[in-house]
């Protein structure tokens, strides 16, 4: 017998798309699923924009009113997707009333309302998670299974890049519904909420937790028109982040993000170094993994590229024959997968708000340090 979770979608820009194409791909690949989603309200402020995305996307009804969409009884989860000033009282308003909550990253804009947040669904006791997506690539979860078997040995070093360049342009504004991710107030940092904590999500997944951490931040483009009030205002987001730090393996990490690597679009790379291997990953051939084995032998040794398409890989006998790549949107097809199943068996899905919550202070870590020049320890408590 097939059980349907009702979805409630707030917000329908990038990854109000991303999300809504998990819903709707999951029933066709996933059927052996008892859950499965109905796509049954999608609300944002605009009339016009959120009755075009129903209509696009397939969903039953549409609100103006975030609060009007939580407080309907055939809604079981609710999903945001909403800039980030708005995911704290969301979340906390959809706890109290008892709906499940998926969460976009990062888990909020500071460490104080993500506390918050973790309170309101523990004591609530609602399932909850985070769309650290990236987590769900095959090629990535691949990466986890290597290392978690202990194959690479004891690890010496985590590195990790998120580069890209489209906030180059000084012309650019901040603020409003599209370039809200370069306003403070909405997005609460730069790169480090945005980019980074997509590598400080997967390092401490595969690598444990993050001890402490140097910084150094820079805001290359001072000023910019804000689309709210109007004015050039100061910028007061990071535009670009550097940091290393230690992992509480005793491994050193290295990590490097920002917006302003002219060609870059979305380079996501990780690579872990271990006493009796190594592995690689970009993303931009999200596909692959490269790994190398010092055990091989050493007339054959080298580094492996792994095409990680077999049926036996991770997640990909969901999809086509052996071969044949995935993409980008598959992480989050497979997030709901995952989600959906977790509700079968009772158990969590992570990362849930606890795990993000843990990214978080590495990231309010990161932001202190830069201003405070000095290390600083993170707190963190990786399970
Ligand atoms: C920013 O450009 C962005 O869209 C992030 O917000 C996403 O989390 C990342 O996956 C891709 O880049």
């Amino acid at each position: 017998m097939k059980k349907e979770i009702r979805i409630g979608l707030i917000g329908c820009g990038f990854m109000g798309r991303t999300h809504s194409n998990g819903y709707r791909r999951v029933p066709n690949f996933f059927p052996e699923l008892v859950y499965q989603p109905v796509l049954k309200a999608v609300c944002a402020r605009s009339r016009e924009k959120v009755t075009a995305f129903a209509q696009q996307w397939g969903y039953e009804s549409f609100e103006t009113d975030w609060k009007l969409l939580i407080k309907r009884d055939d809604i079981d989860a609710i999903d945001i997707c909403t800039p980030n000033n708005m995911h704290a009282e969301i979340a906390i308003a959809a706890a109290e009333a008892g709906k499940m909550i998926l969460c976009e990253k990062p888990l909020a804009r500071t460490l104080a309302e993500a506390q918050l947040m973790v309170d309101a669904v523990d004591k609530a006791k609602v399932k909850n998670t985070v769309w650290y997506n990236y987590r769900r690539l095959p090629a990535v979860t691949l990466a986890k299974k290597i290392v978690d078997t202990g194959k690479l040995g004891k690890i010496f070093h985590y590195r990790s890049n998120f580069l890209q360049d489209w906030t180059i342009n000084e012309n650019l504004p901040q603020g409003g519904s599209v370039f809200w991710r370069m306003d403070a107030d909405a997005a609460g940092s730069g790169v480090t909420g945005d980019l980074l904590a997509h590598c400080i999500d997967t390092a401490m997944w595969l690598n444990g937790g993050i001890r402490d951490v140097s910084a150094v931040t820079e805001t290359f483009v001072k000023q910019r028109l804000h689309e709210d009030t109007g004015k050039l205002q100061d910028v007061k987001i990071d535009d670009a982040c550097i940091f290393h730090c230690h992992f509480e393996n005793g491994s050193l990490g290295l990590f490097e993000s920002t917006r302003f690597a002219r060609g870059h679009k979305a380079l996501y790379t990780f690579e872990i170094n271990g006493e009796k291997g190594s592995l690689r990953w970009d993303l931009h051939d999200l596909n692959r993994l490269e790994y190398f084995n010092n055990e091989d032998d050493a007339a054959t040794r080298g580094w492996r590229s792994i095409h990680v398409t077999d049926g036996d890989q991770p997640y990909m006998n969901k999809w086509w024959v052996p071969g044949l790549s995935i993409g980008y949107e598959h992480s989050f097809v497979h997030q709901v997968a995952d989600f959906l199943k977790s509700l079968e068996s009772g158990e969590a899905c992570a990362p849930t708000f606890q795990d993000a919550f843990e990214t978080q202070k590495v990231c309010e870590a990161v932001l202190n340090s830069a201003s405070s020049k000095k290390w600083q320890t993170t707190d963190v408590n990786w399970k």
